[in-house]
């Protein structure tokens, strides 16, 4: 028997592919909940026109007629409405916790992209949409797209270092919902597929530990996050001078170091010279 579905309010590119992370991130919710996307196509402007008024910000669904906005809207009301399908948020705790993670995310990495990318940004979407991104885009970002994006290559490698605390923590999981992904996995994700929709230079090493988990959650649902429309985003060489793209070592202390006794702490205790 097919899938119900709900019809789905897109954001895209000229490749055709998702740009949005709010939107990404959706895709993945309603797909996580065995519903089929009924996507309506579209890009920047002419939003307000295709949801007969409903909205001016993409992702916005409508289930049984009924009209639902905003990702986190809709996340909630997913699993309140399909509470025997698994759970988006399993415990209230994963919502706290995101919105910790979601705000680390942007701060340190998805705007500073965004300042690296803009230029690119604006050249993948479709022409209508180019004047509107462009003139928007520089008020957000205060000043010509092309200024904000010089330099990006003295850039891009602090901004991938920058995500060690998600490499840590994917070196030990599959995913950031543990042995299954979760809405915490969709969201983070939305980040990287927004910059594997417009980046036309990649933004992290080939070897990078985050590499497995993104073609993983790429993987789910037949391939969702693997549009042929899609840049790579692995790639970026450390030049002389840059920072390391990522620590090759993973976690040493704190929380990642297990304290068994003092056997497994005495290389640290003699190191930093503790008297006995
Ligand atoms: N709080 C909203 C934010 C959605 C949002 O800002 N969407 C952007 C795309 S990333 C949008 O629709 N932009 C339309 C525009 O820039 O005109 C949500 O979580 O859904």
């Amino acid at each position: 028997m097919a899938n119900k579905s709900v019809t789905f309010y897109d954001l895209q590119v000229s490749t055709g592919a998702t740009i949005s992370p709010f939107v990404w991130a959706t895709k993945f919710a309603v797909k996580h909940k065995g519903l089929d996307l009924d996507v309506v196509d579209g890009g920047f402007t002419g939003i307000m026109e295709r949801t007969g008024g409903k909205t001016e910000r993409l992702p916005a669904i409508v289930d049984e007629g009924k009209w639902v906005l905003d990702s986190w809207g809709i996340v909630e009301y997913l699993d309140e409405t399909y509470p025997d399908a698994p759970a988006l948020i399993p415990h209230e705790s994963v919502a706290v916790m995101l919105k910790a993670l979601d705000a680390w995310f942007w701060g340190a990495v998805v705007g500073p992209w965004m300042r690296c990318y803009c230029g690119d940004y604006r050249d993948i979407c479709f022409e209508q949409d180019k004047e509107y991104v462009t003139s928007s885009r520089a008020v957000m970002l205060g000043g010509p797209l092309e200024d904000v994006q010089k330099g990006r290559e003295d850039r891009l490698p602090a901004i991938s270092a920058a995500l060690e605390p998600l490499r840590l923590a994917l070196r030990e999981s599959d995913f950031l919902g543990g042995s299954a992904p979760n809405y915490a996995d969709y969201r983070i994700i939305g980040g990287f597929l927004w910059l594997a929709s417009l980046a036309q230079t990649p933004a992290l090493a080939a070897d990078d530990p985050l590499r497995p988990w993104y073609e993983r959650v790429c993987a789910l649902y037949g391939g969702l996050g693997e549009h042929p429309g899609l840049f790579p985003i692995f790639g970026l060489e450390q030049r002389e001078g840059d920072p390391d793209l990522f620590n090759r070592e993973g976690g040493k202390g704190g929380i990642f170091k297990r304290n068994t006794g003092p056997a497994s702490t005495q290389a640290e205790t003699q190191m930093i010279g503790k008297p006995k």
